[in-house]
């Protein structure tokens, strides 16, 4: 494989050479690996294989990438003692001046600026770090207000839109390919239970309540980079910056933050919602955030970190359902594990919704 990697480096126009290349980070879509140049004085890179069965046109995907990372770095360039290297992604051309290589098997990668001393979470430890990750979402949100819609392609569209979603389940459950469904129908039935009610969001998008903005749609917090000294640095992960609403954020992150375990974990009595650390991400983000948003918006935040919950566990346990051909998986079983984790989330959510919805108001 490094013979792969160093081969397909070379393709790219990157100063420093090849010493080794390992794969890097937990993601569920790409093949991501740290390339490690030789020279010590020379910039480290990340190198992905991108995920073309899900971003079928990657064309469009660079291109919506570097509109993002190039608007962020103008808009970071204007203020004195920030460091764009850092806090955005910043992308590196092939040596044919095009945003990705194609091989000759029809594989596409792209390289990224390896972030240094750098530190990623898949599961958030203290208060500070998840007002850390809040403060960094929250100024995304502000560094691509702004950013020019026209130039930003769907690439997937529907990605967040829960009728879809739930119709795709109900498609994938009928056909039920693997057999599975009679495996797990209470995890079916909370499916059902629910679903009317996640579908306000986009209710309110319909009725004109909620304005549609550019957002980034995948905001877990392995996709924000806190410094070494766990201060908010650099949102990452940049597929998915398309238009849509606020909850999607801000419900993803504390999906996440706020999870007192891993997204993964098995022994589900280790699964909540901290309130702690749903607190501290609420309070950096909405001092970022808050003179943007609208009385409906700030309503529904607290009602958005259970539709997106929902909506990831959907998608887990819609690809369970399927055989497992969307997100990576390590094990049987994997996405029936993940899925339930979210929708005991649902649940601690649920049974923590005043003390969550007094939070927002007192950030209001
Ligand atoms: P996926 O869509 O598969 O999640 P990401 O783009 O999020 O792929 O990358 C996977 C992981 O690689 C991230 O969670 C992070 O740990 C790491 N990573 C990605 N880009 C960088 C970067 N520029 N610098 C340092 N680490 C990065
Ligand atoms: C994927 O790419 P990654 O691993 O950061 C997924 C998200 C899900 C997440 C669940 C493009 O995120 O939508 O919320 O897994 N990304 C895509 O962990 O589907
Ligand atoms: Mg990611």
């Amino acid at each position: 494989m490094e013979k792969k990697l160093s081969e397909v480096f070379g393709h790219f126009s990157c100063e420093g050479n090849f010493k080794s290349g390992v794969p890097f980070g937990s993601g569920h879509i790409h093949d991501t690996y740290k390339i490690t140049t030789a020279e010590p004085d020379q910039p480290n890179y990340i190198l992905q294989r991108i995920n073309t069965g899900i971003f079928r046109e990657v064309e469009e995907l660079q291109n919506n990438i570097y509109q993002v990372t190039t608007h962020i770095r103008k808009k970071l360039s204007a203020i004195p003692g920030s460091d764009p290297d850092r806090e955005t992604l910043t992308i590196l051309p092939a040596r044919d001046g095009k945003l990705y290589y194609r091989d000759k098997e029809g594989d596409y990668w792209r390289v990224y600026l390896f972030i240094e001393k750098h530190k990623s979470y898949d599961r958030v430890e203290t208060p500070e770090q998840a007002y850390q990750g809040g403060r960094a979402i929250g100024r995304f949100e502000t560094l691509i207000a702004g950013l020019d819609p026209s130039g930003i392609h769907e690439v997937l569209p529907g990605f967040h839109d829960m009728e879809d979603r739930l119709n795709n389940f109900q498609k994938v459950l009928e056909k039920d390919p693997e057999n599975r469904a009679s495996l797990i129908r209470d995890d079916i039935q909370f499916v059902l239970d629910h679903a009317e009610e996640m579908m306000t969001i986009k209710k309110l998008g319909k009725a004109g309540k909620i304005p549609l903005r550019i957002t980034h749609n995948d905001t877990k917090f392995n996709n924000v980079l806190l410094d070494e000294n766990d201060k908010s640095l650099c949102v990452i992960d940049l597929d998915t910056v398309m238009p849509g609403y606020i909850h999607y954020d801000f419900g993803d992150a504390i999906r996440t933050t706020a999870n007192a375990s891993f997204e993964d974990e098995t022994d589900l009595s280790k699964v909540f919602v901290r309130l702690d650390l749903y607190e501290a991400f609420a309070r950096g983000f909405m001092e970022e955030v808050r003179d943007e948003l609208n009385d409906t918006e700030i309503e529904y935040l607290p009602f958005s970190a259970r539709m997106l919950t929902f909506i990831i566990g959907l998608r887990f346990i819609t690809d369970y359902l399927d055989g497992d051909h969307y997100f990576k998986i390590h094990h049987p079983g994997h996405n029936l594990e993940r899925a339930r984790v979210q929708f005991k989330l649902v649940k601690s959510m649920e049974d923590q919704r005043q003390e969550m919805e007094k939070t927002i108001e007192k950030l209001r």
